[in-house]
């Protein structure tokens, strides 16, 4: 029964990084693990649709049990590693917390990553060249969720309350690939708050650990 944190899916997904980030925050022990049940951990496998129905990572296994969804990892982290220190001191912050974390995983990932960072990442036009016309289509929505970010930034230094919580930790992996990423796919620099919130973010002990380029954690 391993008292390690032991993380399934690839280091430098973003989801995969927040959990990262939490366990750097607290001072867990975590490895980033490759084999289950002595197996190597296939993504969509057998095994994989076992731990998560819809195959997806981060998937954490702790003394024995497994969990998956970032969000409820990583409240079982900061639960389990106690004190609490990552959701809030109250219980209107604490649901402003959740409901922060659930915009980041469910839309700003959707809008920012998914349609409009991953096109040029991981491209999927013929000869594995871009598709400009849907980087370009989608760039509106892009936009906007990060101004949305930015408006409940303010000129705050956390998103949420006067310290780093897990909304800062859900949001933390997708901004620091934006703020570094080519000038056509960049949008954080179009919000100086927010740039000065994404190195904040990345200058914190947890984010030199964790929020490398991605070609580090490849
Ligand atoms: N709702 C999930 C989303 C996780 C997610 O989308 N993970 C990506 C990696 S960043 C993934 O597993 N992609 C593989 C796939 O979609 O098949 C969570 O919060 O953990």
């Amino acid at each position: 029964m391993s008292q390690i944190v032991q993380i399934y899916g690839a280091p430098f997904s973003v989801f995969v990084r927040t959990v990262a980030l939490v366990c750097e925050e607290k001072g867990i022990v975590y490895q980033h693990q490759k084999n289950i049940n002595k197996q190597p951990f296939e993504m969509h496998s057998e095994a994989h649709f076992k731990l998560h129905p819809f195959g997806k990572v981060p998937i954490v296994r702790h003394r024995n049990n497994t969990l998956c969804e970032t969000a409820s990892v990583i409240r079982y982290l900061d639960r389990t590693f106690g004190p609490e220190t990552l959701q809030g001191g109250n219980g209107w912050e604490r649901a402003h917390i959740d409901q922060w974390c659930s915009l980041i995983s469910h839309y700003v990932d959707f809008y920012v990553v998914r349609q409009f960072m991953l096109e040029l990442v991981f491209p999927k036009g013929n000869n594995g060249e871009p598709r400009l016309d849907v980087i370009t289509a989608n760039r509106p929505s892009a936009e906007n969720a990060l101004k949305i970010i930015a408006q409940q930034l303010g000129d705050k230094n956390y998103l949420v309350g006067d310290t780093f919580s897990l909304a800062d930790a859900m949001l933390a992996p997708m901004l620091a690939y934006n703020k570094d990423a080519p000038a056509s796919i960049n949008l954080v620099r179009d919000h100086p708050q927010l740039l000065e919130y994404a190195n904040r973010l990345q200058s914190r002990a947890s984010g030199k650990t964790v929020l490398k380029p991605m070609s580090e954690s490849m």
